[in-house]
C-alpha cells in the first residue's frame, strides 16, 4: 500500500519501533540523554506495542475468533496508541542538536502565506502549546482543504485535529517530553524546541507532502 510523508515504523505488518535518528545525547542543549532514551525506549516503544495489540484484537473479531463487541474499544485504543507512534516518530526528524536554523524556500513561503510572518507562527504555535489540557501535542500541519498550513493542540494523541490533516512537525507537551530538565516550566521547553527545529527536514517533508 502506499506510504505518505511520514518515516513511521511498519514491516511485515507489524508497526515497529524506528531507532532514533541520531545518538541520543546529541539532542544537547535541547533535551538530555536520560530523558531522550527514557521516551523513545519506554514511552514511544509502548504505544508500538499497543498499536499492535488493538490491531491483532480487531483482526481477531474480523475472522471471528474474538466477539465484535471487543471492536469498539480496541478501535479506540489503536487510535491512541497509533496516533501515539505517528506523533512519535514526527517528533523525533523534528528536532534537532544544532540550532540556528531558519526555514527557507517552500516552507518559508508557506509559513508566511499561512501565518503572515515568522512571528505570527511563533505567536500561535506557543500559545497553542501552551494551552493544550493536560497531555497532548503542538502540531503543524497542512489542511487538506485550504492548502494552508494550521497548528493542532493535539489532546492525547488523536483528540482535536481535522480527518485528513497532514502534519508536517510536532512539539510533544506530555510532561515526559520535558520534566526532568525544565521541571513545570513547559513555556521554556516550547522556546527551546523552537529554535531547535530541524527546518531542513521539515523542508524536506513539505516537498513530500506537495507531490502526494
Ligand atoms: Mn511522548
Amino acid at each position: 500500500m502506499k506510504k505518505t510523508h511520514l518515516t513511521c515504523g511498519y514491516e511485515e505488518g507489524r508497526y515497529v519501533l524506528p531507532d532514533l535518528p541520531y545518538a541520543a545525547a546529541s539532542l544537547e542543549p535541547l533535551l538530555d540523554e536520560e530523558t531522550v532514551l527514557l521516551h523513545h525506549d519506554k514511552h514511544h516503544a509502548a504505544y508500538v506495542a499497543g498499536a499492535n495489540a488493538a490491531a491483532d484484537t480487531l483482526q481477531r473479531v474480523a475472522c471471528g475468533e474474538l466477539a465484535a463487541e471487543a471492536a469498539p474499544e480496541a478501535a479506540r485504543l489503536l487510535a491512541f496508541n497509533l496516533g501515539g507512534h505517528i506523533l512519535h516518530c514526527l517528533y523525533w526528524e523534528s528536532i534537532t542538536g544544532m540550532q540556528g536554523g531558519t526555514p527557507k524556500g517552500n516552507l518559508a513561503d508557506a509559513i508566511n502565506h499561512s501565518f503572515g510572518s515568522m512571528e505570527g507562527f511563533e505567536k500561535i504555535f506557543k500559545a497553542v502549546a501552551m494551552g493544550v489540557q493536560g497531555s497532548g501535542w503542538s502540531v503543524v500541519g497542512m489542511d487538506p482543504v485550504s492548502g494552508l498550513l494550521r497548528i493542532f493542540g493535539i489532546e492525547r494523541h488523536q483528540d482535536i485535529l481535522a480527518p485528513g490533516f497532514l502534519p508536517l512537525f510536532a512539539c510533544d507537551v506530555w510532561e515526559h517530553a520535558y520534566y526532568l530538565r525544565y521541571h513545570n516550566n513547559r513555556a521554556g521547553y516550547v522556546n527551546a524546541f523552537l529554535k531547535h527545529i530541524d527546518w531542513e527536514k521539515t523542508q524536506q517533508r513539505l516537498t513530500t507532502i506537495c507531490h502526494e
